[in-house]
């Protein structure tokens, strides 16, 4: 995963210990991190940050001789990158459960536009909670897009869960009531409910979301995004939480993505947790999101 931005950045690593730097050097080799970091789809204000970091770390150091500063480089980067998470609240579904009293469900509503892997992450949590012993149920509050019903309808019998739906053009609210009613009249422990997308967000989908959301009384609003759209992912993050809030983020396609850095703008943008990412298309192929791992494999093969 992110081989691009692993190769990038030990190769800017490298460059940056070959010599000594005289302070001009070393600001224009930490303009070079900053491309770097917004090549791998890092936001520019995240981007320049860390790069102030890192410098902060350098100057104060005065590395006599500078050959042999691979190591102080690559553990001041390490430190510049670990900060940005250091805002973010750690986060765990599992102990969200367990806090819940008797017969209340855990309840998560999964929000984000349209062909991120919503569904998909839905299906995957299920499965996760299942293999855990715990019973679930799924609900298809998208009324709206062609197929959705059945996309999710085929997750729910995969996985032997029942999903909760009613027609299209139904109100999606109604469905996620629906669905938390029978979850407490059954003693099922959670709740995912999948909503409608759209390929841009706008006001209808805000406002039908807002009401999935003040109905369904969530415990957690999880916004789902595709690494591999980038910085309109941040965009994407920017904007669901100016409108209908989010607590948590998972992260998808993460196989599939070179670059990587969007992890990091998202904790930085929105001081929101990642919970998981996804690394594939199967239903096992979802990972807790470990910070520390995380930047550990962006500079891997250097420590
Ligand atoms: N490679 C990969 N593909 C994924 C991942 N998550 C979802 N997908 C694929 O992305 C496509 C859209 O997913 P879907 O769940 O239908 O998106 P939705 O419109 O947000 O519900 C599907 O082809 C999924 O198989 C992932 O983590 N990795
Ligand atoms: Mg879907």
């Amino acid at each position: 995963m992110f081989e691009r931005f692993r190769r990038q950045l030990n190769g800017l690593i490298k460059h940056l210990s070959e010599k000594e730097l005289n302070e001009g050097d070393l600001d224009s080799r930490l303009h070079e991190l900053e491309l770097v970091l917004v090549q791998n789809d890092v936001a520019v204000e995240t981007a320049e940050r860390i790069a102030r970091r890192l410098r902060d770390t350098l100057i104060g150091l005065r590395i006599s001789r500078w050959k042999g500063a691979e190591e102080t480089i690559h553990g001041g980067l390490k430190k510049a990158l670990l900060e940005v998470f250091a805002g973010v609240e750690p986060f765990h579904l599992e102990r969200i459960l367990e806090g819940k009293p008797e017969n209340e469900p855990l309840v998560v509503v999964f929000v984000g536009i349209n062909g991120v892997g919503k569904s998909t992450t839905i299906a995957k949590i299920a499965h996760r909670f299942k293999r855990d012993g715990h019973k679930v149920v799924l609900a298809c509050s998208d009324t709206y897009r062609a197929g959705a019903i059945e996309q999710l309808e085929i997750h729910s019998s995969r996985l032997g869960l029942k999903m909760i739906k009613q027609r299209y053009g139904a109100d999606p609210a109604a469905v996620a009531y629906d669905a938390v009613d029978h979850a407490k009249a059954r003693g099922v422990e959670v709740v995912l409910i999948d909503t409608a997308g759209r390929q841009h967000i706008d006001v209808n989908l805000m406002n039908e979301l807002k009401k999935v959301i003040r109905v369904a009384e969530p415990d957690v609003v999880v916004l789902v995004v595709d690494s591999l759209t980038g910085n309109d992912g941040i965009r994407q993050a920017e904007e669901f939480l100016r409108y209908t809030g989010f607590d948590a983020v998972v992260m998808t396609k993460m196989d599939a993505d070179a670059r990587g850095g969007i992890a990091i703008s998202v904790a930085d943008r929105t001081s929101k947790p990642i919970i998981f990412v996804g690394t594939g298309q199967d239903y096992d192929d979802l990972e807790p999101f470990d910070y520390e791992a995380y930047v550990n494999t962006l500079l891997g093969g250097l420590s």
